[in-house]
């Protein structure tokens, strides 16, 4: 019987690495135990480097998955705190005309932080980690993170975004 391997710390790309800015391939085989193990690494990831997200391209894998772990931060005090959502080719369905501005940053950017103004509600489809198909609607900080973490699948970074810095 195989004991399910430990998950890994892995590696996170940084600004200048050409996978950060490649559109990432769809999840073909969800259920596949590579997948499976990718998504355990991830959270892996994401926790050891106090993120609230994660994209697969940042840890240099060119797959349309993220992991979406909101909890309360200095800066969104208010954040709600959930289990993480593993999202398998997410497609964001529709987001509100309003935006808000939020200061973002990245597990692929040191030491920048900038305001980003992101749509404050959104309806997204995605493959579950049992391949289920969800669809559901989140708002503020959570539509935030999943917003910052599909431009990662796009190959958009936050400074990109970034309104310019207030004079
Ligand atoms: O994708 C990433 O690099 C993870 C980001 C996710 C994030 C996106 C938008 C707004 C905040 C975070 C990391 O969590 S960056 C660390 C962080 C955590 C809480 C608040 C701000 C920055
Ligand atoms: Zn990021």
């Amino acid at each position: 019987m195989s004991t399910p391997a430990t998950p890994q710390i892995l590696a996170i790309a940084q600004r200048g690495e050409p996978i950060l800015a490649q559109q990432a391939q769809a999840v073909r085989n969800p259920l596949d135990p590579e997948i499976q193990t990718l998504l355990q690494n991830m959270q892996a990831t994401m926790l050891a480097a106090n993120g609230v997200g994660i994209a697969a391209p940042q840890v240099f894998q060119s797959l349309r998955i993220i992991i979406v772990a909101s909890r309360p931060n200095p800066r969104y005090p208010e954040a709600p705190l959930m289990e993480p959502i593993a999202m398998l080719n997410p497609e964001i369905l529709w987001q509100s005309n309003e935006t808000c501005l939020g200061e973002e940053g990245c597990l692929s950017v040191q030491e920048t932080r900038a305001q980003v103004a992101r749509a404050e509600r959104l309806t997204v489809r995605y493959l579950n980690e049992k391949a289920e198909s969800i669809k559901a609607e989140f708002s503020g900080f959570v539509a935030r993170i999943i917003q910052h973490e599909v431009d990662h699948l796009n190959g958009i970074l936050f400074v990109e975004r970034a309104e310019a810095a207030e004079s």
